[in-house]
């Protein structure tokens, strides 16, 4: 019996934070063996916000660096550059045709983003769940790992199959979301209210960041007046000290919970900075050595588009002949 398919995506927007590590590529990591894993850097993705050429070069490159120093064995999965394989921005294209604008107008991740670039609220931004639903379905994705902030747009991937095959008979496989349990919604270290993000480096520790800034900025970590390591409801910013600590070590709420009984804050974010660095250090270790070999990396995300083609083109000649495309 073959393996179920897995697809998902980071955007090469900034450097990448524990949260998108903890919410995405350590669960990714996880199901490399179960799955059938296509995994791409969504870099059609990354100009709905403006981005500097060069930089967003350099970016994808380290990107299918990270993705490799964090355990995505390219010999077992396939890693590719979304640009790389057109049939993306075509289905774009034709499900944007089956998608309303009050549907997109109800994403919060389109207004959180619009009010943040206000000068640039682009159609690309307004569009960019309908080009995220193609990813998932050219690929006839069974699960879809991501952090708690894409919910959303999975449950519109799926409205859009749904309408989709409801309309022309079953074309697109419809695709289950996977959030895993820890980890799924990293906060903002100085605001946990807000998750953290890319674009806040104050409040992010990032996956490649030097170990003594790291410390640093979790000894800096907003904490509470209670005194005492429990996760409890209403605590945000001890929950998500808790969370990071779980997610890291393995350990549940519980156990982290036993293992600070009588111990203050200072304690707790020592043993937190130990294992985030004891987590961070293999990474960056093999991160450098890849960023040493271009030529395997581009051999790397080009065996992978060849192959990502190879199914995408597939579904978008199904897409094609339903709508009533003459095919070339
Ligand atoms: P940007 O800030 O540029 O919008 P981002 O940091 O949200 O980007 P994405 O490329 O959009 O990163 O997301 C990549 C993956 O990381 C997604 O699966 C997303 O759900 C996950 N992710 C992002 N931020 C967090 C977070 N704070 N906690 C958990 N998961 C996260
Ligand atoms: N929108 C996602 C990135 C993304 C993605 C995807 C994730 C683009 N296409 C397909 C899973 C599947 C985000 O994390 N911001």
């Amino acid at each position: 019996m073959s393996k179920k398919r897995i697809f998902s995506g980071i955007q090469p927007s900034g450097a990448l934070t524990i949260g998108n590590y903890l919410g995405a590529l350590k669960n990714w990591v996880q199901l490399v063996d179960e799955y059938e894993c296509i995994f791409s850097v969504v870099d059609l993705h990354a100009i709905t916000v403006r981005q500097d050429p060069e930089e967003l070069k350099q970016r994808c490159m380290a990107l299918i660096a990270q993705y490799i120093a964090c355990g995505i064995d390219p010999d077992k999965c396939t890693i590719f550059i979304q640009s790389h394989v057109p049939a993306h921005a075509e289905l774009a294209w034709i499900l944007n045709c089956y998608t309303y604008m009050g549907e997109l107008e109800r994403m919060t991740q389109f207004k959180d983003k619009s009010s943040r670039h206000a000068d640039n609220i682009n159609a690309g931004l307004f569009t960019y769940p309908v080009l995220m639903a193609a990813d998932i379905l050219l690929y006839q994705t069974d699960l879809v790992p991501v952090g708690h902030d894409q919910k959303q747009h999975l449950e519109i991937c799926r409205d859009i199959a749904e309408r989709f095959n409801r309309i022309y008979g079953p074309v697109f496989k419809m695709p289950e979301g996977y959030i895993g349990k820890m980890g799924a919604r990293v906060m903002d270290l100085q605001n946990p209210e807000k998750k953290m993000s890319k674009s806040e480096p104050q409040g992010s520790i990032a996956l490649l960041e030097d170990p003594a800034s790291a410390v640093k900025k979790i000894k800096r970590a907003q904490t509470d007046s209670l005194g005492y390591v429990k996760y409890e409801e209403g605590r945000l910013a001890m929950n998500n000290l808790i969370s990071i600590y779980g997610a890291v070590t393995g350990k549940t709420a519980d156990e982290i919970e036993t293992e600070f009984t009588g111990k203050g804050y200072g304690d707790f974010k020592k043993a937190l900075a130990e294992a985030v660095q004891a987590e961070l250090s293999p990474i960056q270790a093999k991160y450098k050595e890849l960023m040493a070999s271009p030529h395997y990396l581009q051999e790397v995300y080009r065996k992978g588009a060849r192959y990502a083609a190879s199914i995408a083109e597939e579904t978008k000649r199904k897409v094609y002949e339903k709508v009533g495309y003459i095919l070339g």
